[in-house]
């Protein structure tokens, strides 16, 4: 039998995390499978569901005129950190707010909240810890936010290279975050995220002087990659080299406002 990588990782998600409902669609994505095509079948069935709940949220986010960025990385590469640091330069002039995915804590919500921004908390063991966001999650976290009173939605996805590439949450743009500390090699191996993306931060680099990390192959790879995409280095901890990122967050939301 064959499956895509796709098809094959969203498998995985529909056999070992506990049923969704609405992810499913209603859909026995649980049941047992047995014959190849009836696999295949069930995943597109678990797909279409979240590019369907997808839709439905970028049509809220569209009416409301709210620019939704997906901001996806492995664990610890900075994301909530470089969101503090975002936040702090740009609630002055936009009006933001932050959907943050984990697994377990409230830590980085109580961290973002620093900000004034208003933070939802999305703790995805009660989705039965699922390492990624779904669009059905992000549907029940907008329960929790007024999109008339922002103009920017920044979500911090699950911490992992891997599935939350997958899994369209019908935001506008995707933000990968790679820090110098995993290794210029992490492009390379993990070519889907990279694809996926419309923007990546390379992230800790006043830690380079410490380090073998090979800057120059690490954005080789990424051009080769996902040739054209902005990469803009910068530190979250000293804000070294922020100026082009919030440039590009201030286009982005530009573009989507009314005229
Ligand atoms: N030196 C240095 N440390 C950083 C930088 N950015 C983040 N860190 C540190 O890296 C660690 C992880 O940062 P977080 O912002 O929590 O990373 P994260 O991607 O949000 O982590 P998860 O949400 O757990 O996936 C923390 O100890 C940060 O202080 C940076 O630019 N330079
Ligand atoms: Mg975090
Ligand atoms: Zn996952």
């Amino acid at each position: 039998m064959f499956l895509s990588n796709r098809n094959a990782k969203a498998l995985h998600h529909s056999h070992f995390h506990k049923p969704q409902g609405k992810e499913a669609g209603g859909a026995p994505a649980m049941e047992r499978q047995r014959s190849g095509t009836r696999e295949i079948q069930v995943v597109r069935r678990v797909l279409d569901a979240n590019d369907i709940m997808a839709d439905r949220n970028r049509q809220r986010f569209q009416a409301e005129q709210v620019f939704v960025l997906n901001m996806m990385s492995s664990p610890g590469s900075g994301k909530t950190t470089t969101l503090q640091k975002t936040l702090a330069r740009l609630m002055p002039e936009i009006r933001c707010a932050v959907i943050v995915g984990d697994i377990c804590t409230t830590n980085d919500a109580d961290r973002l909240a620093a900000s004034g921004a208003p933070v939802v908390q999305i703790n995805t063991d009660e989705f039965g810890g699922d390492c990624h966001l779904a669009a059905h999650v992000i549907e029940k976290a907008l329960g929790g936010l007024d999109l008339s009173a922002i103009d920017l939605l920044i979500v911090e996805n699950i911490g992992n290279l891997v599935c939350p590439a997958e899994f369209d949450i019908g935001e506008d743009a995707r933000v990968v975050v790679l820090s110098v500390t995993e290794g210029e090699d992490k492009p390379a191996k993990y070519p889907l995220m990279f694809r996926e993306c419309d923007v990546a931060l390379l992230n800790k680099i006043d830690l380079l002087p410490y380090l073998d990390f090979d800057r120059q192959l690490a954005i080789d790879t990424l051009g080769e990659i996902h040739p054209h995409m902005p990469i803009f280095e910068i530190s979250a901890k000293t804000e070294a080299g922020f100026e082009p990122w919030l440039a590009w967050i201030r286009d982005a939301v530009r573009a989507k406002l009314p005229a």
